[in-house]
């Protein structure tokens, strides 16, 4: 029996910084119902929500009718949806079982308190989902201090689902503990809040589904919705599910020197840059140009082209320029002994930094802890690629040049 575990879609939300032609994609809409059909393919027998799945009540009206379709799609299909709600859907989720059929969707915990829920294959109980529900748009307080103890133990697996803020104790959403929820007597965690993907493995695991689509290009990254496996009473660790066809990520080109300060170079290097690291779907970059040139100005002037260049699966989103002139360290290298090994020390680091490092590492690898790891030696080559080192020295030799 298979479970589609996702949360945090924010139906009526769009994913920012996309270009005009792609804004069908940037709908969460869309994701919920590209989820839907998913679902249905691989015949799984429910749908788990971890809230905030509306992303504010102001935007229920234009989310509820696509929310209610799905639910209605994947009931026709006899597949349940059941959910908690988060900090954004305190308010609206409760409404929404009243405008479906008994049985399409199930919102556990409504008022703030544990509600459990048990599934059924072929008449048998399999499975008890429990859960537990913003009941307004904070909380200060663990909702797992009130996790009731079950006194009528059966033997089934249990998934528990809450909405909530792991490992930030003073938090306004539901402060959750990672060690408190593995010591609960529970299988597996369902979790909602964060938008980036995360499972910690253990007995119970502990999910995080993430966004299955990401909202803005601070959430770069794959994001996806997950599926786990319920077979002869144990739930197997979840996998992803349903990728997201819109990536944001980072990358960084290194300008040198003798490279032409030009629109075409740069998307050119973009372009085989992204090539070399494929991924299905539209990816929206942000771009940081980091290096020397000849000709800063130039350079400069191109930005704006290459914000707006776009292909259909790909648009940069902004660039960060990080380029500055070329050092001409042959100059500087004449104001001094202490300029010279500054200069020298940008292609070789002075011997006796190395060695002072390697005492260092020594010392680590007596220590006990540390005994049964081999540590390898810090070499030359491992400091050369060290962009903040390289920073450091040349911000101090701009100074002098
Ligand atoms: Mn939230």
């Amino acid at each position: 029996m298979k479970l589609l575990l996702s949360g945090d879609l924010h139906l009526g939300r769009s994913s920012t910084r996309l270009p005009s032609e792609a804004q069908e994609l940037a709908r969460t809409i869309n994701a919920w119902q590209r989820l839907v059909e998913a679902a249905i393919r691989e015949g799984v027998s429910a749908v788990l929500l971890s809230g905030d799945i509306v992303d504010h009540s102001n935007r229920f009206w234009e989310s509820i009718g696509p929310l209610k379709e799905g639910i209605l799609k994947l009931h026709a299909a006899g597949i349940r949806t059941l959910a908690v709600s988060g900090n954004h859907d305190a308010d609206v989720l409760p409404g929404l079982s009243r405008l479906l059929p008994p049985g399409a969707f199930t919102l556990l915990g409504a008022d703030g308190t544990w509600q459990r829920e048990t599934l059924y294959d072929q008449g048998a109980p399999v499975l008890h989902v429990d859960g537990w529900s913003f009941p307004s748009s904070h909380v200060h307080t663990d909702p797992t201090l009130s996790y009731p103890s079950h006194t009528d133990i059966d033997g089934l697996p249990v998934l528990a689902m809450v909405h909530g803020d792991p490992g930030v104790a003073d938090s306004t959403y539901a402060p959750l503990s990672l060690s408190r929820l593995q010591s609960l007597p529970v299988s597996a965690w369902l979790l909602g809040h964060i938008h980036r993907p995360s499972l910690t493995p253990g007995t119970p695991w502990v999910l995080m589904p993430g966004s299955p689509q990401p909202l803005d290009p601070g959430e770069p990254g794959p994001h996806h919705a997950w599926i786990t496996d319920l077979q002869s009473g144990q739930l197997s660790p979840p996998s992803p599910f349903c990728p997201s066809p819109l990536l944001y990520r980072s990358i960084t080109l290194l300008v040198q020197p003798d490279d032409p300060p030009s629109r075409e170079w740069i998307t050119l290097r973009l372009q085989q840059k992204v090539d070399a690291d494929p991924s299905p779907g539209m990816q929206v970059l942000r771009l940081r140009l980091h290096g020397y040139t000849r000709d800063p100005e130039a350079l400069r002037a191109c930005i704006h082209a290459i914000e707006e260049w776009t292909t259909p699966d790909l648009a940069v989103e902004s660039v960060i320029f990080d380029v500055h002139p070329e050092l001409n360290l042959e100059e500087i290298a004449k104001a001094g002994p202490v300029p010279a090994l500054l200069c020298q020390a940008l292609d070789s680091p002075p011997p006796d930094l190395m060695k002072r490092l390697n005492t260092l590492r020594d010392s680590l690898q007596r220590q006990t802890e540390f005994r049964d790891k081999t540590l390898p030696p810090i070499e030359t080559q491992d400091l050369l690629l060290s962009e903040k080192i390289e920073q450091a020295l040349v911000s101090t030799l701009r100074h002098l040049s």
